[in-house]
């Protein structure tokens, strides 16, 4: 009798294989993490459970009355939409039962929460970004990032366990709840793209081993408050105009982002009259992007450094951001 033979397996024409499942794939590659490698794959997995969970809710808002404000505002004081304040809940819950994480900050929420004080990570988090996005159908997203704390698991958290630059978090990613819903993560050994099927209820490895294109024709920024951008941001915003760019911009920041990550692009939102110190939060927002943007080999900058180099003093903290393909990163901040 002849035995089935592997490779024919893995190529049969009549039924394809499907790729490599987050599981499996965090599992294979946890090695590659110098320190207790099995809590930060738990991690992972429960930031993978939650992002389900909310892509389900996304999907049916507008039949179950999830659509709308809640009549409360966040730390910025924007109004809290219904998804906003269902999407914090579903990670917290998700991150506090798996117990790793001994902190949470959030956009959500004032001041950061205490989860389980074993725990030996820290987290950053905009569970739904884009808001103004929520009731329109449009792509929204969800952005983290993850910190060993600095002091010992037990001990009660400080301040250094909490603000702690970009440049030391041991993972990121970011969920896209688009066309499909995606999410792409790294810990800082390249950045892996993974794509939800609903029917498995699973997310399968789609883009391995992400690079964003060191050159692009897309530029990303909301010039309604353009009269106060300052005149280097003019200038380069005029050069992009010159030189026959495409102006493409969702107003959702993971959406803008990741579309600059597959084609090649620059994503700018600059101190404005309105936002002196720019929009975005460089703790929940910025941060995680830039440390993907570069794990990418793309450039992320708040005009004067890297955004991995700015040493936080407060949870909410903005800052200008300039992100996406090298070459154009670059030559914005030329002017
Ligand atoms: P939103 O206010 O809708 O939550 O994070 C803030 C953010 O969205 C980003 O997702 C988005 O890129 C940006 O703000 C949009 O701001 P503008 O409306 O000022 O363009």
């Amino acid at each position: 009798m002849n035995k089935a033979q592997l490779p024919s397996i893995e190529s049969s024409r009549i039924a394809h294989s499907i790729g490599t499942a987050l599981d499996r794939f965090i599992k294979n590659n946890q090695d590659q993490f110098a320190f207790a490698s099995g809590e930060l794959s738990q991690l992972l997995r429960d930031i993978a459970l939650a992002s389900k969970v909310v892509n389900r809710e996304v999907n049916k808002a507008g039949l179950i009355d999830l659509m709308g404000a809640m009549g409360t505002q966040n730390t910025a004081g924007d109004d809290q939409q219904k998804l906003d304040v269902l999407a914090n809940i579903r990670f917290t819950r998700a991150l506090a039962k798996g117990g790793e994480v001994c902190a949470l900050v959030s956009e959500e929420a004032e001041s950061y929460v205490d989860l389980n004080n074993e725990g030996k990570y820290v987290i950053a988090i905009d569970p739904l970004d884009g808001s103004s996005n929520i009731d329109v159908n449009v792509s929204i997203g969800t952005i983290f990032s993850v910190y060993r704390r600095k002091s010992s698991a037990g001990t009660p958290i400080q301040e250094i366990d909490i603000l702690q630059a970009g440049s030391d978090q041991v993972a990121a990613g970011y969920v896209l709840y688009g066309s499909s819903t995606m999410l792409v993560y790294t810990t800082g050994h390249g950045v892996n793209g993974f794509t939800y099927e609903p029917t498995l209820g699973e997310y399968f490895l789609s883009h391995p081993n992400m690079r964003m294109p060191d050159d692009g024709k897309i530029f990303s920024v909301n010039e309604g408050p353009s009269n106060s951008f300052s005149q280097p941001v003019k200038d380069y915003l005029q050069f992009c105009k010159d030189s026959h760019y495409t102006a493409r911009y969702i107003g959702s920041l993971v959406a803008d982002f990741h579309r600059n990550m597959l084609k090649g692009g620059i994503y700018i939102y600059p101190a404005t009259a309105k936002d002196p110190a720019g929009k975005l939060r460089l703790m929940y927002e910025c941060n995680a992007l830039a440390f993907i943007a570069e794990q990418a080999g793309g450039v992320a900058s708040d005009g004067v450094q890297r955004i991995l180099e700015i040493k936080p003093d407060r949870l909410h903290q903005r800052t200008p951001f300039y992100v996406g393909s090298k070459n154009m990163v670059e030559k914005a901040l030329s002017f």
